[in-house]
């Protein structure tokens, strides 16, 4: 990686931690993607992002800005990356995924908060994420109980927290509302950029993100082939830098990393050996570098297939239809796309179930580990209704509570290793 100390430095990131950081993340990426057997070729564009995750993606960031474009970061699947690119912006995923500066974030946070929360404020107040200190605007959504109250913390540490106000049901009316909060966001977009959405550039947003969709729902697809072309610790990575990477380059990227897998899967080329069991995630998103469970789980003899998550299908399985002239019929096709997303905190929230049930069945999985992070409500919550249907559909089911600490990992192995012993005896 070249020298990017002067430009952390301007960008205010505390050198020393940022380095132990990066070390960190460094020497776990080694060990936990590296050391994989049988790799596609184009995993090696990941590898590439990943080395330079810090580096020459910020330094990308920072061009953009010195162009006059505004960076726009975000925590949550709802904030539709449309809209920004529409006023010529770029859109980055500030969730964090590592467990990093959580007594520093216990200071402003009650403990019992979940790790995703905690992690932000950790590489807030740590002054270590150059993609949240690159950003103009950041948008916190009223979401779950523990964001919505984070987010009136965290104003005060941002240059400009912009609010965003969600819908929990999925009446007609609350679809108005959904739309009234883009519409809302469409004039802070154009009030920060200075630039007016218009039905073309709104197009070309929709189609530049709809483009990134369709190749990670291709390679979703592929997914369904015994053996598996591709690892779940792989596909996982490849959904964590759909938030963060150049949309075209990436959609490029994983578009020849399909065609690749197409080619192994005519010629029965996979990571792990045909009849491996095979298992579908569901539950709280993944951020980068959460790796956990699908590395405890692929080093249990089993492979993971598919992610019901928000870094998963459930950010990406919806395209927005290009239907209309005018922005605010344009508008209406994206509020359709995203008042799908099933979410655990809407109430009631059914169609995520069949989600799951479909998904199973599609990528021919043997069962579904349920993931919720510690004190997440509502994964928690929807935890045991989705594991009761599943069991009734016959879809065997593990549920795991647990954090982004390494404390468990012994004893959340045993129960991986204990679940595959009951797929293997059906
Ligand atoms: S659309 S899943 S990205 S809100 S893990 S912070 S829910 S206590 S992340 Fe999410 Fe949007 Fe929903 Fe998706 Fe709260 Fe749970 Fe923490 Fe969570």
């Amino acid at each position: 990686m070249a020298d990017y100390t002067e430009m952390w430095k301007s960008l205010g990131l505390d050198l020393e931690s940022h380095d132990a950081l990066l070390a960190g993340l460094g020497k776990a990426y080694t060990d936990i993607f590296l050391s994989q057997k049988n790799r596609p070729e184009g995993m090696k564009y990941f590898d590439f992002v990943m080395s330079e995750v810090h580096g020459l993606r910020i330094k990308e960031l920072v061009d953009a800005k010195a162009k006059g474009k505004k960076i726009i970061g975000s925590y949550c699947v709802f904030v539709p990356e449309e809209l920004v690119l529409a006023v010529d912006g770029v859109a980055v995923g500030l969730c964090a995924g590592a467990e990093f500066n959580f007594e520093g974030a216990e200071t402003l946070l009650p403990r019992n908060t979940c790790s995703l929360i905690k992690s932000a404020f950790g590489f807030k107040l740590g002054h270590v994420c150059p993609y949240l200190e690159s950003c103009d605007v950041v948008v916190g959504e009223n979401t779950c109980d523990g964001k919505k109250k984070a987010y009136e913390i965290l104003g005060p540490l941002v240059k400009d927290l912009y609010i965003m106000d969600l819908p929990q049901t999925k009446t007609p009316k609350s679809k108005e509302l959904l739309k009234e909060e883009y519409r809302k966001f469409i004039g802070k977009l154009e009030s920060v950029s200075g630039k007016k959405i218009t039905v073309e550039s709104l197009k070309k947003g929709i189609e530049a993100v709809n483009a990134k969709r369709k190749a990670v729902k291709r390679l979703a697809a592929l997914r369904a082939a015994d053996p598996a072309p591709i690892s779940g610790l792989d596909s996982l990575l490849i959904n964590q830098v759909f938030f963060h990477d150049d949309p075209a380059r990436f959609t490029e990227s994983v578009n020849k990393l399909c065609d690749e897998l197409e080619v192994r899967i005519k010629n029965n080329v996979g990571v792990a050996p045909k009849g491996t069991t095979r298992l579908v995630i569901s539950g709280c998103p993944m951020a980068v570098p959460n790796w956990k469970l699908p590395y405890l789980v692929e080093t249990s003899n089993a492979v993971i297939v598919g992610e019901e998550s928000c870094v998963g299908e459930r950010g990406t399985r919806w395209l927005t239809e290009i239907k209309g002239n005018t922005v605010d019929e344009l508008l209406d096709a994206i509020t359709e796309r995203y008042f799908n997303i099933d979410c655990a905190i809407f109430t009631p929230n059914p169609s995520r179930v069949e989600y799951v049930k479909e998904m199973t069945k599609k990528l021919h999985a043997d069962g579904v580990i349920h993931y919720s992070l510690q004190f997440c409500q509502p994964y928690i919550m929807e935890s045991g209704p989705v594991e009761k249907e599943l069991e009734k559909s016959g879809i065997p089911t593990l549920r795991l509570e647990t954090d982004y600490s390494q404390e468990d990992a012994g004893q959340l192995k045993t129960r991986i290793e204990a679940f595959g012993e009951r797929l293997k005896k059906r």
